[in-house]
């Protein structure tokens, strides 16, 4: 591997412990690898380059807390050790069967008062070793069946929780955001809050929404067969995209969870072509979060193999993007698009709607003009086939 696309710690790139750690059980098999300590899992990332982790509470403790104190003790001694940065946490809320119907919506209120105190304190180990967001992934949140749970109430529940939730780290002057993660199907039927755009409504609807934005995950909205890109950006438009998920997938069907860069090669492309200008105008400040699952047919050389893969795709794709805005052709072919005139207001300043519902306009003219949307994205594959 050339030294051009390894990584540093500058580039932010960060793991969950769990993506790394996954022992490779599914539905249909048991695990095909080792269960790995959350001490391993960050001195291996440290060692590949990686520059950060995020953890779920049971990704480095039982859930019965039995070895609760002697793991976080290894866990923050392997960080301290390596410099590796706690960026993000996170709650298991999904994987014992007392979350057999979720959390913040399970229809037993004792599950709900239990579910939102394991997030309160995983929120103060959270805030302990340093991470300023806390992901929200409700995957058990939801239902197989129409009768079993009533939706406008399950919402009602749902920011309730998010409320006090508000109201824990704000009371504990945590320096921390939550970030909603959003997902279709899967370990649900119908998970509520499936989407970037459902989220978005649902934050407006919180008590202290400037505490909540999104963790959009690309396999996630691919699997709903939405563009990843469009999604990421309409929440940078909100100012609301708090972490972002990557990973690889192809198309709509179960979660793939691929290593970044695999699956949908293209919508990987405009992915990092939004998160860079994302951070180039100050709009997106986390870390480059992977969530992927290295596939069960590998060992554990395969797993270091795949993690390491998912920042070389992105180190790639990035300098694909720089060249791509960069080349004077595409520029020029960008101006023909006239892409660079959506962003002239529709109405002048001093314009009202009275000046445009009389508008004429060269109708025959205009609709005769092609687009010319072809020569521009020939022009971003060839920089992705790597022939410009
Ligand atoms: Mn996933």
């Amino acid at each position: 591997m050339s030294d051009k696309y390894a990584p540093t710690p500058e580039d932010k790139f960060s793991f969950g412990i769990w993506t790394v750690g996954w022992a490779a059980q599914d539905v249909f098999g048991s695990a095909s690898r080792a269960p790995m300590a959350a001490d391993r899992a960050v001195r291996k990332l440290a060692e590949i380059g990686a520059y950060g982790v995020n953890f779920h509470d049971n990704d480095v403790f039982d859930f019965d807390e039995s070895d609760r104190e002697q793991n976080i003790a290894a866990f923050k001694k392997a960080l301290d050790e390596t410099g590796l940065k706690v960026t993000t946490a996170t709650t298991n809320l999904f994987g014992h069967p007392v979350f057999k119907d979720g959390g913040f919506t399970h229809n037993d209120r004792d599950v709900r008062r239990f579910a939102i105190s394991k997030v309160m304190r995983n929120i103060d180990l959270a805030a302990e070793l340093g991470a300023k967001v806390y992901v929200a992934w409700g995957g058990r949140e939801g239902a197989e069946s129409g009768g079993s749970k009533h939706v406008q109430t399950a919402m009602a529940r749902m920011k309730e929780a998010f409320d006090i939730l508000g109201e824990y780290v704000t009371d504990h002057d945590y320096d921390i955001r939550f970030a909603i993660e959003p997902k279709p199907n899967e370990p649900r039927g119908h998970i509520l809050l499936p989407t970037i755009g459902h989220a978005l409504a649902f934050i407006n609807e919180l008590e202290r929404p400037e505490l909540v934005g999104i963790n959009p995950e690309i396999g996630h909205e691919e699997m709903a067969g939405l563009d990843y890109a469009a999604g990421i950006r309409q929440a940078l438009w909100h100012g609301k995209l708090y972490h972002i998920d990557l990973n690889g997938q192809t198309g709509p069907r179960y979660d793939q969870d691929l290593r970044f860069g695999a699956g949908n090669v293209g919508g990987a492309f405009w992915a990092v072509d939004a998160v860079e200008e994302g951070i180039a105008k100050g709009q997106y400040t986390g870390p480059i979060h992977f969530d992927f699952k290295p596939p069960r047919t590998e060992d554990d050389e395969g797993v270091w193999v795949s993690a390491a893969a998912c920042m070389r795709n992105y180190l790639i794709l990035r300098d694909k993007v720089k060249a791509f805005r960069a080349d004077p052709e595409v520029q020029e072919a960008i101006k023909a698009a006239r892409v660079d005139q959506l962003a002239v207001p529709t109405l002048a300043e001093d314009e009202t709607w009275e000046d445009v519902k009389g508008v004429e306009i060269d109708v025959e003219g205009l609709a005769a003009k092609g687009m010319a949307f072809e020569r521009l994205d020939q022009l971003a594959l060839e920089h992705l086939y790597g022939v410009r």
